[in-house]
């Protein structure tokens, strides 16, 4: 707005002329020669200052061609936590800094935390893990870029989980949208951002894309199938879980987000229990094991509960209390089951194409010709087709 602008402007005359930088309270802070700008280096990823955790720390990246020195800048939080840049920190093009409360020397640590770009105490400068908190980088009294947090929870599968920006987001006005912030992906194909056994995390080096998968949801009314033959869904599943192998339990899978009455919460709680045991010992299906056969299993069980009335968790009490311990008993997947089972968020829908397709072939949903119209029509797609 035009007002601001002339106040600003005015601001910054009278401190050109004054010869001291306004915005500087501590006149004995050293300044780099280089002129930085708002944007040049954006805040991309931070840590808060977990109790359990060694270290908070905040990564920079220069979104330039050119190398920045941040000697003289000023790192503050939404308190009076700051800490200035008292000698030469550059930061080479397209690369990251990592400012952290200390060095961590575990035998598994992102080389940016071993060696960090800068060293600051818990003294100057802490990031609150509740939040709401704030991260701004003042570099010849300019705000060069700022971020804010509501708070820290990333749940219970980590001990410490980066808050990170999308990578498509990489800019010091997109950062301040939250919704293109998010924790690090959990790790499922690939253990990249595993350090520590349960820190997931990208310090010094290109964040992960916050969400690659197409078909998750928050909200049960999107995921709701009107008009769902839950009697003949769970015919099929229990065919299926049946076979007791790695797969044998994703009819369940499938239908974990729908509205279910008592009586199909207790035929679920049912076959939960008759089944997972063997599924836990099931060979290897399609490239699927018993690891992703039980996290399967719990997901579907927790989130059945979860979004149930008050019946429809009674009934499910017994296998929600199993599938709760479950995750703990993984040799692969542990992180991301014990997100989906015990996380604080209900993590719906059909996930992926591979999802979306096996729901599809197996959830029987009369008059809605993407899914099946009956159990015959199942039993009948089984079948191979017949030469006359
Ligand atoms: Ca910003
Ligand atoms: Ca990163």
């Amino acid at each position: 707005m035009k007002p601001n602008f002339l106040y600003w402007h005015w601001i910054t005359t009278a401190c050109a002329l004054l010869l001291f930088g306004c915005a500087n309270d501590d006149t004995d802070e050293p300044t780099g020669d280089a002129h930085i700008e708002p944007g040049e280096v954006v805040i991309t990823e931070l840590m808060p200052n977990i109790q359990s955790s060694a270290t908070d720390w905040i990564e920079l990246y220069n979104t330039t061609e050119t190398a920045i020195d941040l000697q003289g800048c000023t790192l503050s939080d939404n308190g009076s936590d700051r800490f200035t840049i008292n000698r030469t920190l550059e930061i080479e093009p397209g690369k990251y800094a990592v400012l952290a409360s200390a060095s961590d020397r575990g035998v598994d640590t992102p080389p940016a935390l071993i060696d960090p770009a800068w060293v600051f105490s818990d003294d100057q400068f802490q990031l609150e893990a509740a939040g709401p908190d704030q991260v701004v980088l003042t570099c010849g009294g300019v705000a060069i870029d700022r971020v804010e947090y509501a708070e820290y929870s990333p749940g219970p599968a980590t001990g410490t989980r980066g808050w990170q920006l999308d990578p498509n987001a990489i800019d010091s006005l997109l950062n301040d949208d939250e919704s293109n912030w998010c924790y690090t992906p959990l790790p499922v194909l690939s253990t990249e951002y595993v350090y520590h056994t349960d820190s997931v995390a990208s310090p010094g080096v290109d964040n992960p894309a916050c969400n690659v998968l197409p078909f998750v949801y928050f909200d049960q009314k999107d995921v709701v199938l009107e008009g769902i033959d839950l009697v003949a869904t769970l015919q099929i599943a229990e065919l299926e879980l049946a076979t007791e192998n790695a797969t044998s339990m994703l009819t369940i899978w499938a239908i974990r987000d729908q509205i279910v009455t008592p009586e199909v919460a207790q035929r679920i709680n049912d076959l939960y229990l008759l089944h997972i045991d063997a599924i836990y010992k099931a060979d290897v299906t399609d490239g699927y094991d018993w690891n992703f056969g039980v996290w399967h299993f719990a997901w579907a069980i927790s989130n059945l509960f979860r979004n149930g009335q008050d019946e429809v968790k009674t009934r499910l009490q017994d296998a929600y209390n199993h599938a709760l311990e479950r995750p703990d008993t993984l040799e692969r997947f542990r992180l991301v089951a014990i997100d989906h089972v015990r996380g604080n968020r209900i993590i719906m829908g059909d996930i992926h194409e591979l999802g979306r397709g096996f729901a599809q072939a197996h959830i029987v949903v009369p008059g809605n010709p993407a899914y099946l119209q009956s159990f015959d029509d199942y039993l009948n797609r089984q079948k191979p087709d017949l030469v006359d």
